[in-house]
């Protein structure tokens, strides 16, 4: 698949400082300090209703993952997916009597212009569930030629037991897991299952659901999991420095994940950082396809709102924390942008030195955009109040805003 145009990142003098980030495997913050290409993988899409703020919130946090490496002169490889074959998005096709190929086509559509809006960087590698089977498949046949995966009624399940570090990635409890199974996806009901946990690697063809060539598997369609396993390893490899997504994916997607990889390759980890943005809720719930309390870019778009608010909006909230839409945060957010646009248009204002020292530190520092937000604040209030004879000021300030917020002034 192709991704969406990339927006120029300036650069900025000296040199950027290494990314101390919140990793949920460990509970603790970890200093990654990666080679001279930094490995990513972002969970992508499911196309069946894009893009609410919360899918906006969650690729924000990652794209400043990217800027913060960026920053340091190195260059990024980043992976993403879309999840265009599973069972959420051909329900919704049913329920709306569209064709399923044709509903992934028009979200994904709307998702990349909603990125390209948005000023998020593309990833090097976008590639679709339906486009990654041919790999995926000889993959599944691995793990159960090794004993890792067994079939069930012409289906094929992967073992959690397999792996020894199985639970390493969320570390949550077994009743949480079973918990959280049933709710996402997974089927610990199902009788005939080594471990009620065990997640579907391979779905036998169903009745009048679209099927695949699987090989030795039969006829069939992968599993969430896998998908993502097999693309992140065929275009990042084990011990990747980010696997990323929103914090609803740490179990089961990110923990499964995890072990599916480790229990091929015999490596461990997969990735060097697990991290997980909070939850985005409209009126006390998450907001989400499913309950359908969405807000959308695109509908923000159409009704006239700069993407430099939208964007301005999401930055005021630290990744990690769980959230509200409201109004009142997109308006802040409205405000915020018309005060830096004025203070960045005035020919002269007080050194910016500084502040790209104090937007660099933010954003190491567990990527704390509000603190980052703050230090703007501070220089456009001086600028206000007292101006300054610094030539150079407004665009260093423009700039840095732009290289690592993605905020176009
Ligand atoms: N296709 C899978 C990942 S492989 C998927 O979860 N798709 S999604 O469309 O449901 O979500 C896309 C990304 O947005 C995921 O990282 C998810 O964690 C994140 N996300 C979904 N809802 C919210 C929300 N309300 N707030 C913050 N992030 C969210
Ligand atoms: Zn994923």
């Amino acid at each position: 698949m192709h991704a969406w145009p990339a927006s120029e990142v300036p650069a900025l003098p000296g040199k950027g400082r290494d990314l101390r980030i919140h990793d949920t495997a460990t509970g603790g913050r970890v200093t990654l300090a990666p080679g001279p290409v930094a490995r990513i993988y972002v969970c992508g899409i499911t196309p069946y209703d894009a893009t609410h703020m919360g899918h906006a919130a969650t690729y924000n946090a990652f794209d400043l993952v990217q800027r913060v490496w960026l920053d340091t002169k190195r260059q990024v490889l980043y992976v993403q997916n879309v999840t265009d074959v599973d069972d959420p998005l051909l329900e919704r096709a049913i329920r709306d009597g569209i064709d399923w190929v044709g509903l992934a086509e028009r979200e994904t559509a709307l998702f990349r212009e909603d990125m390209t809006a948005l000023r998020m960087l593309p990833p090097q590698h976008y590639i679709g569930a339906v486009e990654a089977i041919p790999g995926i498949v000889p993959l599944v046949e691995q793990l159960r030629d090794s004993g890792a995966a067994y079939e069930l009624d012409g289906d094929i399940y992967f073992s959690v037991d397999a792996d020894p570090h199985f639970g390493q990635v969320s570390n949550y409890s077994g009743e949480l897991m079973r918990h959280l199974s049933a709710e996402r996806g997974g089927d610990p009901e199902r009788p005939g299952k080594k471990n009620p946990l065990d997640p579907m690697l391979w779905m036998a063809a169903r009745e009048g659901e679209p099927s695949w060539d699987g090989g030795s598997l039969g006829a069939g369609r992968p599993g969430w999991h896998i998908e993502c396993v097999a693309i992140a390893l065929d275009h990042l490899g084990m011990g990747f420095d980010v696997q990323g997504g929103g914090s609803d994916l740490i179990f089961p997607h990110h923990e499964m994940g995890a072990s599916h990889a480790q229990s091929l390759t015999g490596e461990f980890p997969m990735a060097k950082a697990y991290v997980h943005a909070g939850m985005v809720g409209l009126d006390g719930e998450k907001m989400s396809k499913s309950r359908g309390n969405l807000v959308f870019v695109s509908r923000l778009r159409r009704d006239g709102v700069d993407p430099a608010a939208i964007r301005l909006a999401l930055l005021s909230h630290h990744y990690r924390a769980d959230w509200e839409w409201t109004d009142q945060v997109l308006q802040d957010a409205v405000e915020r942008l018309d005060r830096w646009r004025a203070a960045v248009s005035r020919p002269d204002g007080p050194s910016a030195d500084a502040l790209v020292e104090e937007v660099r530190e933010a954003l190491s520092d567990d990527l704390d955009a509000p603190a980052a937000l703050a230090a703007v604040d501070r220089w456009a209030e001086l600028q206000t109040a007292e101006g300054g004879t610094d030539e150079s000021a407004p665009g260093l300030v423009s700039r840095t805003v732009d290289a690592l917020l993605g905020v176009a002034l």
